[in-house]
């Protein structure tokens, strides 16, 4: 039989959901605006790739999702963060995200400054909340330094800041996997990896989810280039044609359409390759890679 990856993310996301209920403050408490604004984000409706990727993470070394779910759910918040900030007027400028207006749009500018700040602030926060139960300060510490890389100077902070400055400019292959890897592929490597590690994955299967979520996160980026140009705004939930509208560097700008779309199966592919010595442990994530293949959303 088939792995059933809808059922699967539908359980964990749902998983997910209720944890993060719990652990972002309540709309009731002050300063009331602000915790409306980091739940209106939050709770727009994302697929939850990255939270559920902690979680098969974890899985593939024999550990369990409730062993990673504040951790899982700090990937989410840093996530959902990023989008806040991305869709700024002095940034990507978006009027909807998830389906909604964004969060600025609501809110203004400055809570939703501020409530992208108290998301990733709080991301932290969880994760340090997973040291209790995964095995002493040296993982811990190893899975903080994972995730602040991911998102930081070095990771999509670092990525942004390049795709920013390359807007309207002409920028080779190798600008554009620098961005690609950075803004988007740092988290969904590092995703893949701190489930595992919170388990006590050994060095050799933390490396070889590493390799497996930098495929991951580049094929990600590229089916996302690909449906900027051939999806509709109401189908991707977000304004669709903008990367050609601000002169974005994309795989179909650079490479075309049909080499993108080869690229991104080939990394699939390779994704696979990297798995193979995880067995059936790692049947979620194969499933995973073939979902952001086929993904119209
Ligand atoms: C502001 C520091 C900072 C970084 C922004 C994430 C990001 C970096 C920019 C968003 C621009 C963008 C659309 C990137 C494409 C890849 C991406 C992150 C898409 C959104 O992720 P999904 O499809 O979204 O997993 P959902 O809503 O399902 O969670």
């Amino acid at each position: 039989m088939s792995f059933d990856l809808d059922a699967y993310m539908k359980e964990r996301a749902a998983a997910v959901d209720a944890a993060l209920d719990r652990h972002l403050p309540p709309e009731t408490e002050p300063p009331e605006t602000l915790h409306r604004a980091m739940r209106y984000s939050v709770f727009a409706g994302g697929k939850r790739l990255r939270p559920v990727l902690v979680i098969a993470g974890a899985e593939a070394v024999g550990g369990r999702m409730e062993q990673v779910m504040p951790t899982a759910c700090a990937l989410e918040l840093i996530h959902t963060y990023s989008l806040v900030h991305d869709d700024l007027p002095s940034m990507d400028n978006d009027e909807f995200r998830r389906g909604v207006p964004t969060n600025h749009k609501v809110f203004g500018e400055a809570m939703a400054i501020l409530a992208g700040d108290a998301l990733l602030t709080l991301a932290f926060r969880l994760v340090a909340d997973s040291a209790g139960s995964n095995g002493g300060d040296g993982r811990l510490r190893d899975v903080l330094n994972d995730i602040a890389d991911a998102a930081g100077h070095a990771g999509m902070v670092g990525g942004q800041v390049v795709d920013l400055m390359s807007e309207g400019k002409a920028v080779g292959p190798d600008v554009l996997d620098y961005i690609h890897a950075r803004k988007t592929g740092a988290l969904i490597r590092t995703s893949l990896r701190v489930g595992a590690r919170l388990c006590g994955a050994a060095p050799a299967q933390i490396d070889a989810l590493g390799r497996a979520g930098s495929a991951l996160g580049l094929a990600f980026q590229i089916v996302d280039d690909i449906l900027d140009v051939v999806s509709s705004s109401e189908e991707l939930g977000k304004t669709a044609g903008k990367d050609k509208a601000q002169q974005k560097a994309t795989y179909p700008a650079i490479h075309g359409l049909e080499a993108s779309r080869v690229r991104a199966r080939q990394l699939i592919g390779d994704a696979q390759v990297a798995l193979v010595e995880f067995g059936p442990r790692a049947e979620a994530i194969r499933a995973l890679g073939r979902f952001i293949l086929e993904r119209r959303a």
